[in-house]
């Protein structure tokens, strides 16, 4: 197990001690997402001041629009070419702690700073439930400067990385929750609609050729369904395969409703707001891995429209993580529930028919996914979280 030298809140100098974070943004918003919610973690738990070094400071602008409340805790540095990096380096205290998130490599500059301090080295890699993940957790591997790196494997399992979550998540949605007027007016606040029929879905997820035929299967459900669509890609989806006309839903708040199915575009809320958009529906759709995981804190139920991979490394992702969440799931929802989340991710081919079978079946069953999803939201809670692992792993206190 690693161990800081310096007790932190308190180095001889009394300034904060910082940790160095370094996100490159390949694209979308998960790897800032990420990056930025263990940034404030970081601060808010574990005492860092955090230097986040990010190549893409407008995909962070969207997320986190109101960016100067949080500079006293986390500075934010453009990650640009090695000069910047210097020059930025020599205004910097030494770090105990560095993470590179997902694999970007560290500039020259950062490697030859970190051999003279030598701080806590962490590559925070992809969620996964796979069983490979859990073991490589926390192992060190030697870098070509002479430092330790260690692999850190956020995950679902009791002895993987854990999952990001604030540790005041469960008091925050309790109170959001038994107070009504809190969320009136935070759908007014964001211009979402006052009032909704039927199941409410929040749709955060890719553009797919799946959507129009899943609108189909929502069409012929037996409730109304509202789905508020987030991020653009599902609708940009449905206008090319023609099933909205290119005039609809084009402007946040807009509304396009065929029969009992109501569409609504949502506007992008910042990150700090993103839960209460799963704390007001019924259920979800949601991708990437920031936001599942947001699901999984928000307990409703929910599939993932994963990220696709090369060579459909996604799909054994997706069965890892539904092979152990569905395992103490009545037999008929698990069944209908995996061929679903397999339609929607491209794997297994079903009929319309097949489907709309699937979909009256997940129906008939919905008190106990409501149920089971609840559950398995609750056992995630009750483990120790990726902030707990992490002070436990490097001797640091939590706040
Ligand atoms: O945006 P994502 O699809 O991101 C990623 C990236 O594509 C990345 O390269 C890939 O490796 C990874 O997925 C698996 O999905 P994700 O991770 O869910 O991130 C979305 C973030 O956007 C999340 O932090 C929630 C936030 N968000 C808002 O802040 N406001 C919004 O209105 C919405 C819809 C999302």
């Amino acid at each position: 197990m690693h161990s800081l030298n310096l007790p932190v809140c308190a180095s001889p100098d009394g300034l904060a001690t910082e940790a160095w974070v370094f996100v490159r943004v390949i694209d979308n918003f998960g790897d800032v997402g990420v990056g930025w919610r263990l940034s404030c973690l970081l601060a808010d738990y574990l005492c860092l001041r955090v230097r986040l070094w990010i190549d893409d400071v407008d995909a962070l602008d969207r997320l986190v629009p109101e960016r100067a409340g949080y500079q006293a805790q986390i500075m934010v540095e453009v990650w640009q070419d090695e000069a910047v990096v210097q020059g930025q380096l020599a205004a910097a205290a030494d770090p105990v702690l560095v993470i590179e998130t997902f694999g970007c490599d560290l500039p020259p500059a950062v490697l030859a700073r970190m051999t003279e301090c030598r701080p806590l080295w962490l590559n925070w890699e992809y969620l996964t439930a796979e069983d490979w993940a859990v073991d490589l957790h926390a192992m060190p591997s030697l870098q070509a400067n002479g430092l330790e790196k260690y692999f850190w494997f956020m995950g679902i399992d009791a002895a993987s990385g854990g999952l990001l979550r604030e540790a005041d998540y469960v008091a925050e949605r309790a109170a959001f929750l038994q107070q009504p007027l809190l969320q009136q007016a935070f759908r007014q606040q964001y211009g979402l609609p006052l009032q909704h029929s039927g199941q409410l879905w929040l749709v955060f997820a890719y553009a797919s050729v799946c959507w129009p035929q899943w609108m189909a299967m929502w069409q012929q459900a037996d409730t109304p369904i509202t789905l508020w669509l987030a991020g653009g890609q599902v609708i940009d989806s449905l206008r090319a395969q023609q099933v909205i006309p290119p005039d609809a839903l084009q402007q946040d708040g807009d509304v396009w409703v065929v029969g009992k199915l109501t569409l609504v575009r949502i506007p992008f809320v910042p990150q700090a707001a993103f839960d209460r958009l799963l704390w007001l529906a019924d259920a979800a759709i949601v991708r990437g891995e920031d936001s599942f995981v947001r699901a999984l804190w928000a307990g409703l139920p929910f599939f993932w429209h994963i990220y696709r991979q090369d060579d459909d490394a996604h799909l054994h992702k997706l069965h890892a993580f539904w092979n152990k969440a569905t395992a103490g799931w009545p037999a008929g929802l698990r069944a209908a529930f995996m061929v679903l989340s397999d339609d929607l991710n491209g794997a297994g081919s079903l009929d319309g028919l097949r489907r709309v079978a699937a979909w009256q079946d997940l129906c008939a069953d919905w008190q106990n996914w409501v149920k089971a999803a609840a559950a398995w939201s609750e056992m995630l809670h009750a483990q120790d979280g990726a902030l707990e692992k992490l002070a436990r792993f490097c001797h640091l206190p939590l706040k």
